[in-house]
């Protein structure tokens, strides 16, 4: 059992094949704001990329309420099967999370395609990206989670007892009940080891008590860690693609006067994550979660800011104390249009507008790193003063080693 799902097998768009033909699906009910649904199809679409596919087409259905049996209606899976013969496309991607008897469903209707929703190509990009033991570890336990009460169709060809292909039948019953129940096991096992392994960076954490630490977030392709490196020269990888970095990265940065302040980037945040994935990759985000200070990066350049800070506010409420400091930072500066950016100033006047592409509004990040380094420090003793003149076996709020 100890390779469940073998590496290869893990991925749905294999790298080394070429560009797997790829279909959207975005769904627009009446609460979704007008052009809110092209900019998440927009998302989808760089996701599909970025798992090294081409799109080939991209159908936006504006409806009602959902078709509980196949997300959209019977109408538009006719369109979408035409078009997938059309262009001799074999998968098909949709933006809403979809049931597993949904699946199953619109794989009975789309013979011989793949049928995955969001969750399902972020995992196959994690699958990729993942390169230490600990990442592997979290999407192997996001996998088998996702993929469990899934396993069926399609979903058999990448358990490796079921190598039927893409539309064949699935296992019948008692042979899913039996894979289940060993998937289950697996992943208990695999939470053990990584709580093993966040053990130790909780040690590790508690071992640099002294430094100020920074916790680098913000929704994925915001430019963190072109910002890590711009003012550590961490060697971080860079790209144009989203979920560029899923393990963190922790830095020294040099400010001066014998200070040094420690930076940790981490893994972008999403809209549409499944708790579970939040859940799972809280270990690397614990990273952030035990950071004195938050550091936001915003795209200042996206048309969709606002609802990337509402998203990195709901995730961030998962996983930090909201008490911790925070600077928010715009980055792209350089790449806004005069309007844009006058406008973000007026509705943002505190947040600061750098660009870290172009080196722009570095110093003042660096003040305002200071300063809050500064702040920290003067709590600190502050708090060792109480703790000195406490009666004996007295431990304040404050002072226990979590915090
Ligand atoms: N125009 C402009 N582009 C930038 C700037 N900073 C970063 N970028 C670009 O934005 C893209 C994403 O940058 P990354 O630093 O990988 O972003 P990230 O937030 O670490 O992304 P993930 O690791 O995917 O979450 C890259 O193409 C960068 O070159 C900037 O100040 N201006
Ligand atoms: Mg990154």
């Amino acid at each position: 059992m100890d390779n469940f799902l073998p590496t290869d097998e893990k991925l749905i768009f294999h790298p080394k094949n070429d560009r797997e033909k790829t279909i959207l699906v975005g769904v627009a009910t009446p609460t979704i704001k007008p052009g809110q649904a092209e900019e998440h199809l927009n998302e989808l679409q760089h996701l599909a990329e970025t798992a090294n596919a081409e799109v080939v087409q991209v159908f936006l259905q504006r409806i009602q309420k959902f078709n509980p049996a196949t997300l959209v209606g019977e109408g538009k899976v006719i369109e979408i099967k035409d078009a997938l013969a059309s262009h001799d496309a074999k998968m098909v991607v949709f933006d809403e999370e979809l049931s597993g008897s949904q699946i199953r469903n619109l794989e009975k209707r789309l013979p011989g395609t793949k049928v995955l929703d969001r969750t399902g190509l972020i995992l196959d990009i994690f699958a990729k990206r993942a390169k230490t033991a600990e990442s592997r570890l979290m999407v192997e336990i996001a996998q088998l989670e996702y993929f469990m009460p899934r396993l069926t169709g399609a979903w058999t060809n990448l358990c490796r007892q079921h190598n039927g292909g893409i539309g064949t039948k699935g296992p019948g019953e008692t042979q899913l009940e039996t894979d289940r129940r060993l998937i289950r096991k697996r992943i208990l096992d695999l939470k053990k080891k990584l709580q093993k392994i966040e053990e130790a960076r909780e040690r590790q954490a508690k071992s640099r008590n002294d430094v100020f630490h920074v916790g680098i977030v913000g929704y994925t392709n915001a430019g963190k860690s072109t910002l890590i490196n711009r003012l550590t020269k961490a060697g971080v990888y860079v790209e144009n693609k989203l979920f560029a970095t899923l393990d963190s990265t922790t830095r020294q940065f040099y400010v001066g006067e014998g200070n040094s302040i420690i930076l940790s980037d981490t893994v972008g945040f999403i809209r549409k994550l499944p708790h579970n994935l939040v859940d799972t990759f809280k270990s690397t985000l614990g990273v952030a979660a035990h950071a004195n200070c938050i550091l936001e990066v915003i795209d200042g350049s996206a048309t969709d800011y606002q609802e990337h800070m509402e998203v990195t506010q709901r995730v961030l409420d998962q996983i930090i104390d909201l008490k911790t400091p925070r600077i928010r930072l715009f980055n792209k500066t350089e790449a806004q249009s005069e309007e844009a950016r006058t406008a973000l100033l007026e509705s943002f006047p505190d947040v600061l507008h750098v660009s870290a592409k172009e080196n722009i509004g570095m110093d003042k990040l660096k003040q305002l790193l200071i300063q809050k380094m500064n702040d920290w420090q003067e709590e600190r003793l502050a708090q060792k003063e109480v703790e000195k003149n406490a009666p004996d076996g007295w431990v304040s709020e404050g002072s226990t080693d979590e915090s």
